[in-house]
């Protein structure tokens, strides 16, 4: 739909930018941290491990100053539960939080609104050892530790995710197992995910009793599923698809029951996941204030010709569609292009996902993660990323739309504030609007989308249209 006018970005609209703990941090085992899931990388040509990272750790005042000179109104990060609890569980890491204290302070200082993650792929390696999410346990566990984290900042942090990314874990799990762990079977990560429902439900419980005032939501990852072809078996493939992969997760925590489509999907894989008594219940009364939508690129599909060939050879990851046997076949899109690391660009396609999720659910949406990853060159002190500037320029454009549709938009963090270690490909793979430079004491230069993102904030994206 064209429109004669587009409706302006809100005046409180929170642009802001998005990390992850064990992404920027480093520090692995300083100040008394326990080792988390992520730890576990191990070095090898294209992934340096974690241990380093950005150095946040040790960054994290010349970053947030940074972050207020971006114009930053919100900062999406995520709390290490192992720095604040070594074994996940036990004794408080005074250390550890005197971290995220001082980094929630100078973020308010410079009125930027945190927006804090709690769980973000980096189980403590001691929980992940007793049964991980497969252990009912850690239910209760996470809800100590986030019982923890609202007591300490409450009236300070008013933004909070409950877990990121529970579908990209069940569907790529090797992002949170490393060399070194047991990779689960199919029907335990269905049962780890119906867990971990259960723990952010009571999770979302808890926040609204302890701070009335703040917001609390899930974070997936949420992509629009596109037919190859109006075959109608081809629509039927992308419907597949589209709900397993995302409204099944979206649909049990806002409406507190399992998709029907998703559960007979489940049944006839033999992977259903055991409810106990009372889980849906707790799930069904604690909804989320909000979504947090993960967006980095649709997908297209065609139907399944259940003969043993619906699944691809290639490598995947959190957005790269394998295909699945009986269910859907991962199918090519010419009107699309895509990124070196062969993550489609489609920002018509973000807003797309928006309305559908909007549609559904009827909640506010916060853009939690969205952005490209890059090969990005450092010449004469400078990163020259128009590539990314026209990425962020056409999705911004098309958030604009969705929000002139009606979608209830209430901000854009992109992925990422600074450079971080890629989930799959190590530093290679660059995300940020400030370069770390590796060689060179972790020092940090802002790219040439710094200067153009500190535009669009400043005229609150009044300028903005798609190129
Ligand atoms: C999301 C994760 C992030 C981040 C991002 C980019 O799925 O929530 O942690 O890793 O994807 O992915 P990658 O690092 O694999 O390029």
């Amino acid at each position: 739909m064209y429109y004669s006018k587009l409706k302006p970005f809100p005046p409180n609209f929170l642009w802001g930018a998005s990390t992850s703990a064990y992404q920027v941090e480093g520090a692995y085992k300083e100040d008394g941290k326990g080792l988390s899931v992520q730890d576990l990388h191990l070095l090898n040509e294209h992934k340096m491990d974690f241990r380093d990272a950005s150095d946040f750790y040790h960054h994290y005042k010349k970053d947030i100053l940074m972050m207020k000179e971006l114009g930053l109104k919100a900062y999406r990060f995520s709390i290490s539960w192992s720095r604040v609890l070594p074994t996940g569980k036990g004794d408080l890491n005074k250390k550890g939080i005197e971290f995220y204290d001082k980094v929630v302070d100078l973020l308010i200082e410079n009125q930027i609104e945190p927006v804090v993650t709690l769980y973000h792929f980096d189980l403590p390696l001691k929980i992940e050892k007793d049964g991980g999410w497969f252990n009912r346990q850690t239910i209760n566990d996470f809800e100590n530790y986030a019982r923890i984290l609202f007591e300490h900042f409450k009236g300070r942090v008013r933004y909070w995710l409950t877990i990121n990314e529970q579908n990209a874990m069940v569907n790529h799990p090797g992002a949170v197992y490393p060399q070194g762990l047991t990779m689960p079977s199919k029907k335990e990560l269905y049962q780890q995910s119906h867990n971990m429902f259960v723990a952010a439900a009571k999770v979302t419980k808890l926040c609204h009793e302890l701070l009335p005032d703040a917001k609390i939501g899930p974070a997936p990852n949420i992509t629009a599923i596109y037919p190859q072809s109006c075959n109608p078996e081809d629509v039927i493939a992308a419907d597949n698809w589209e709900t397993i992969r995302c409204w099944t997760y979206l649909d049990v925590a806002v409406y507190g029951k399992y998709n029907s489509l998703a559960w007979s999907y489940m049944k006839e894989k033999g992977i259903a996941p055991q409810i106990y008594p009372g889980d849906m219940d707790i799930i069904k009364n604690n909804k989320p204030d909000f979504i947090g939508v993960n967006y980095y690129a649709t997908a297209t599909v065609a139907q399944s010709h259940n003969d043993g060939t619906d699944v691809s050879a290639r490598a995947g990851d959190q957005q790269v569609m394998l295909g699945e046997e009986g269910v859907y076949r991962s199918a090519e899109n010419n009107y699309i292009k895509e990124t070196e690391y062969g993550w489609k660009i489609d920002p018509v396609g973000l807003r797309t996902t928006l309305r559908r999720v909007y549609s559904r659910y009827n909640l506010p949406l916060l853009i939690t993660e969205n952005g490209i990853g890059a090969k990005d060159q450092l010449m004469n002190g400078q990163v020259k990323d128009d590539y990314r500037i026209s990425y962020f320029k056409d999705h911004f454009y098309q958030a604009q739309l969705a929000l002139t549709d009606g979608v209830e938009l209430i901000g854009y963090c992109p992925w990422s504030f600074i450079d971080l270690v890629s989930t799959h490909q190590g530093f290679d793979k660059r995300y940020g609007f400030v370069y770390v430079d590796k060689n060179h004491d972790n020092r940090r230069i802002k790219k040439d989308s710094f200067y153009w993102y500190k535009d669009v904030i400043k005229s609150n994206g009044s300028k903005l249209k798609g190129s």
